[in-house]
Formats: C-alpha cells, sequence, structure tokens
C-alpha cells in the first residue's frame, strides 16, 4: 500500500527513523505512490505557503503584544494536514488539539476569522473569547481546537460513531501529538473505536517533542504506528515531509474507513521548527537539528523543487504566487487588528452551564 512504501521512501528522507510499517503492512490495498498532477503540486503549494504565511505573521503579531494567551505555531508540519485534506471527501470531519490553525485554513476556513479570534476580535471565529487553541466551524466540519492534551480523541471517535449511527459515509479524521499517544484516554477510544468498526483516521503528528520532552525521553514504544497493535488496529509509518505521501496514504486510509473496515492510524512522520508556543526557547534540542530539517526535508521546498524541475513552474510563477498568498494574510492581519473587542456586555453570553 501507499504507506508502505511511502515508508520506504521515508527511511531516505523523513526526519525521524522509523521500524517501517506498522504491524498489518499490506492490509491496505497495493502499493502507490501518489504522482501529483501540475493542478495538484500548484494546489499543494497554496495550501501549505498560505498555512506558513499565516502562521509567520501571528507570530510576528504575537511579538507586537497583539495576540494574548497561547499561541502554537505549525510551521514545519504544513504537509501534514494538506495532505489528509486533499484526500478527504466533503463531510469528513477534522478534529485536533492546540496547534490547530493550519487545521483550520485546511478546512478553508476564513483567514480572517482565524486571526481575528487570535487577536481576541468581534470577528473571530469564537467572537474574540476563546482564543486560538477554541475556534469551530460545524460549516466547515472543524471540531476545534483543544486545549487539553488528548482530549479531542474520544471526541473524534464519537463523531465517527454519530457517521456510523447516521450512515452517512463520512470520516472522522481525529489528530493528536507524539506526547499525547501516552494519555490513557488514547486507549480507550482506540478499543471503541476497533470494537465498533468505527470511521475514524487517527492520524498522530510526530514532531519529534512534547513541550520540551524529546519521543525518546517520554515513550517506551517510540514506534507509534504500532500503538495500536493489541485493539488489531492497522498503523503505518509516513513521510509526513512529503505531501504526496500522506496524501496517498490518506487515500488508502479513507477508503478502508469508508469500506466499514474500523479505524486505521497514520503515523506522520514530522518536525516542527518552532518552539511548542510562543513562550519556548526551544533549548532542549540544537539549531543545527532545526537547520538540518529545514534545509533538507522543507514540505514546501520539496514541492517548489519539484515544479522547477519539470518545468511546471518558473520562479517568477512562483513569487507570483507567493504574493497572491501573502496579500490573502495582510488582508487578514489587517482586519484582525482593526476588528473592534467583544463589548463587554459580551461576557457571560456563549457560557455554559
Ligand atoms: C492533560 C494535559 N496535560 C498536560 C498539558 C500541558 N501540555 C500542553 S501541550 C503538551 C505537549 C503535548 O505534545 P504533543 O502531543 O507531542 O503535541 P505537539 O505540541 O508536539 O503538537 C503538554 C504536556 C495539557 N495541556 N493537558
Ligand atoms: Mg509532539
Amino acid at each position: 500500500m501507499a504507506v508502505a512504501q511511502t515508508s520506504q521512501t521515508a527511511e531516505k528522507t523523513s526526519p525521524a527513523t522509523g521500524n517501517g510499517a506498522g504491524p498489518n503492512a499490506g492490509a491496505i490495498g497495493a502499493g502507490r505512490i501518489a504522482e501529483f498532477t501540475k493542478e495538484q503540486e500548484l494546489d499543494a503549494l497554496r495550501h501549505m505557503l498560505l498555512i506558513r504565511r499565516f502562521e509567520e505573521k501571528a507570530g510576528q503579531m504575537y511579538g507586537m503584544g497583539l495576540i494574548g494567551g497561547f499561541c502554537h505555531l505549525y510551521i514545519g508540519q504544513e504537509a501534514v494536514v494538506t495532505g489528509m485534506k486533499m484526500a478527504s471527501r466533503q463531510g469528513d470531519q477534522m478534529i485536533t488539539g492546540y496547534r490547530d490553525h493550519g487545521h483550520m485554513l485546511a478546512c478553508d476556513m476564513d483567514p480572517k476569522g482565524v486571526m481575528a479570534e487570535l487577536t481576541g476580535r468581534r470577528g473571530g471565529y469564537s467572537r474574540g473569547k476563546g482564543g486560538s487553541m477554541h475556534m469551530f466551524s460545524l460549516e466547515k466540519k472543524f471540531y476545534g481546537g483543544h486545549g487539553i492534551v488528548g482530549a479531542q480523541v474520544p471526541l473524534g471517535t464519537g463523531l465517527a460513531f454519530a457517521n456510523k449511527y447516521r450512515g452517512n459515509d463520512a470520516v472522522s479524521m481525529t489528530y493528536f501529538g507524539d506526547g499525547a499517544a501516552n494519555q490513557g484516554q488514547v486507549y480507550e477510544s482506540f478499543n471503541m473505536a476497533e470494537l465498533w468498526k468505527l470511521p475514524v483516521v487517527f492520524v498522530i503528528e510526530n514532531n519529534r517533542y512534547a513541550m520540551g520532552t524529546s519521543v525518546t525521553r517520554s515513550s517506551a514504544q517510540t514506534d507509534f504506528s504500532k500503538r495500536g497493535t493489541s485493539f488489531n488496529i492497522p498503523g503505518y509509518q509516513v513521510d509526513g515531509m512529503d505531501v504526496r505521501a500522506v496524501k496517498a496514504a490518506a487515500e488508502d486510509a479513507l477508503a478502508w474507513c469508508r469500506a466499514g473496515k474500523g479505524p486505521v492510524i497514520l503515523e506522520m512522520m514530522t518536525y516542527r521548527y518552532r518552539g511548542h508556543s510562543m513562550s519556548d526557547p526551544a533549548k532542549y534540542r540544537t539549531k543545527e537539528e532545526v537547520d538540518k530539517m529545514r534545509t533538507e526535508h522543507d514540505p514546501i521546498e520539496q514541492v517548489r523543487k519539484r515544479l522547477l524541475d519539470k518545468k511546471w513552474a518558473s520562479e517568477d510563477d512562483l513569487k507570483k504566487i507567493d504574493a497572491s498568498v501573502r496579500a490573502v494574510v495582510n488582508e487578514a492581519a489587517e482586519f484582525a487588528t482593526h476588528d473592534p473587542e467583544p463589548d463587554v456586555s459580551e461576557l457571560y453570553t456563549d457560557v455554559y452551564r
């Protein structure tokens, strides 16, 4: 299957070494690597660039004191959510933790509404009262935005239960980190998901660190694709820096779920370039480690290079795409800076008791 194939590629290109494919390698279809057309490469580039530029701008605005509270940037991990989304269908749901801006943008949520939520303004997705970690869009099938590590995993499993109950053919894409993968509630969810054959793809974004703790310091089993073994959930390691590998794996995993075969685990081997949150000086890793990832595995650079090599785009074309993405982000930042804060009378609205 695509994932088993990509795990071989991943040995050369992936940021982390793994043990290859998961426990049931080969169970989900034949070997296949997603070759992108020109349009698909350009689509992936635009989506990943939007996330990158949005996050860079959010980092700047945080530095200017415009964003209060927590702010966890997704820079470096863009290929994961982009490849997953490219393979998904309308109606599929997405749920994740607090490193969530990229997921919202991938769900086509309005960058203005996301940025305005970061700055606590009325036009934000939670009317300026939720902030970076707490945004939702029923319309775009994005279910948050959760600050409690791992809390989204039972919720994402619940979305899958609802899909099965309603017979609507949708799949829940439930994302969590390597740190969250050590939470007890994750395994209760795995058990129910397999027992009831729920349509959920558990996407473990292994960016090698949970706050300042590396996976090798915190995890007895660092091959997260194997975490479902005792529940009979198939799991695969995927090069999460290559959007084509992610899309191929996602297609197979989503098809498996839609065929009623139950959950799948995709361990995305990825990396975050910035600190855990804006207040993290990242002293637990070397500058060389980060630089190596940026120069050798950057997900956006990989697409840019392929486009140039195949002569599907010129440097000038790529500059134009970047400029158009920057314009969207600047407009969002402008809105988020000038939109008014919520009125004091809103203090007790939208509060559930
Ligand atoms: C239940 C709970 N315990 C601890 C924390 C504090 N905390 C916030 S993020 C985090 C690390 C999680 O790392 P990981 O799951 O790898 O996700 P990443 O930040 O790398 O995306 C911790 C321990 C929390 N928010 N909730
Ligand atoms: Mg992590």
